[in-house]
Formats: structure tokens, sequence, C-alpha cells
């Protein structure tokens, strides 16, 4: 696994964070040492997928980058005609991710989909997963995002949310933030490379709370919207048609 070392050197101006190739060559490093839990998270997709995945029905991974969570649904899925869908806007991504699907034999298709995540149709869908995803979205269009999935989904499907959150009390957020950083310190980031990446993430990554996202769920008609992990700022809920 390549390392991740983009913000090891100080940088004269810190743009943007773009899921690229440079990113896309490293991502599994940057993942696991980025996100609190993210290898749990992944590993109980599988899971989520033997209970929830009905015959003849679609999967998709929205915000697929390498495949990680379309193999772990691949790997639960016990039920006959199903297909998942691993679909990213990053072609660097998308890439990577149709190597990786080939690697893996599996009698349930994994079709890659280079295609940004609001434009494409959702049909039959029992397990829908944005697994650090969402936060990516403009808020302005998650709404919409979010209800065309509902409309493509069968009853009793589940979505599954995974996102980076905020608080709206200003100790916990300032509390969690540090304790995720001192995590990515313990993990080899310096504090230079902590700093870089939460620059290039301030107008790219757009986190909300708990109570917005549940609220956005309820209101598009999903039920019984359930947090089932939780590390320091990183969450994944599960809501059902
Ligand atoms: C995992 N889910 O390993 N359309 C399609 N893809 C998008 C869009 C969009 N509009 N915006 C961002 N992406 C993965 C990890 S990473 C999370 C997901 C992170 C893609 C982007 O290209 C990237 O690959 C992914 O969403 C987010 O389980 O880096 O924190």
């Amino acid at each position: 696994m390549k390392k991740d070392q983009i913000f090891a050197q100080p940088l004269d101006k810190v743009s943007g964070f773009k899921f690229d190739d440079k990113v896309a060559s490293v991502f599994a490093d940057m993942i696991k040492r980025s996100v609190p839990g993210y290898e749990n998270i992944v590993f109980m997709l599988r899971v989520l997928a033997e209970r929830f995945v009905v015959a003849d029905s679609n999967c998709y991974d929205l915000g697929c980058s390498l495949g990680a969570s379309a193999l772990s649904l691949q790997t639960g899925i016990k039920q006959p005609g199903c297909r998942i869908y691993a679909v990213d806007n990053s072609q660097a991504m998308i890439e990577r991710c149709r190597e990786n699907v080939a690697a893996v034999p599996s009698p349930v298709t994994i079709e890659t989909v280079c295609a940004d995540i609001r434009d494409i149709e959702f049909t039959r869908a029992s397990v829908v997963v944005l697994n650090f995803t969402l936060q990516f979205i403009p808020p302005a269009d998650r709404d919409a995002l979010l209800r065309k999935i509902y409309d493509g989904m069968l009853p009793g499907g589940i979505v599954v949310l995974s996102e980076k959150i905020t608080h709206d009390n200003p100790f916990t957020r300032e509390l969690l933030i540090d304790i995720y950083h001192d995590w990515k310190r313990s993990n080899g980031y310096s504090d230079l490379e902590v700093s870089q990446k939460r620059t290039a993430l301030e107008n790219v990554l757009f986190p909300e709370t708990f109570d917005a996202h549940r609220a956005r769920l309820e209101r598009i008609g999903f039920q019984h919207c359930e947090q089932w992990f939780q590390c320091f700022n990183f969450i994944s809920m599960v809501a059902f048609k």
C-alpha cells in the first residue's frame, strides 16, 4: 500500500482537495489513517447486505473510490439476481476500482460507473451506501439526491450514510476535532499534514450535525433513522424505506 504523503511538504498555496490521480494512488492508506472506524464500517456492510439485500434487487455504492464498500456488499449478498453499481465521478478512482473488482471473482456483478451520483437513476434498490460521500455534495443538492434515492428504493430497503459530522455545542465540536487530530498524529501524520489537509478540505467537505442528517432523511420519508456507529466526529447511520 503506497503511503499518503500528499501534504507532508509545506505548500505555498493549499488548493481545494481533489480526488485526482495523486490521491487515488495513495487512497487506501489515506482513508485508513484519516477516517476513524473506516475498516470497521466497511466490514459491517457485508452483514447489512446479508440481511437487507433481496432477490433481483440492485445495490449502489455511491462515491465508491477504490470499491471497498461495493466489495464488502458483494461478500454479504446471498440472494440471486442482484447487481451492485459502484459509482464515482473521479476517473482515477474508477479505473483503480475496476481493477480491484476484476481481481475478485463473484457471482454478484459489480458494475463500475464513472458519473456524478446526482445524475444517475436508481431502480429496485435494496441497499444504498454513501460511505463518506454525501459530505462532498453541496448541501443545497443533498435533499434532491436523497429523494431520488428514496424514490428508486424498494420498500424495506436501507440507505447507509456515513459522514464526518459537526456539533452545535462548541465544546463538543472542538473537543472531538482535537481528539480526532490526536488520532491522526498517532497514525503518523505530522502537524503540518493535519493542518494542510484541513485547509484543503475547507470548501470541499461540508459536515452537518446528526440531527440535520436525520431531519433530512425523515423529511424525505425514510423511517427509523438510527446511528449505528460513531468514532469521535465520524458516524454511520442507517435509514429504512
Ligand atoms: C469507501 N465510499 O471507500 N459524484 C460521484 N462521486 C463523488 C462525487 C459526486 N458528485 N463527489 C465526490 N465523489 C468510499 C470512500 S471518499 C471519502 C469515499 C473520503 C467521490 C470522490 O471522487 C471520492 O472517491 C468519494 O466520493 C469520497 O467506502 O475521501 O473521505
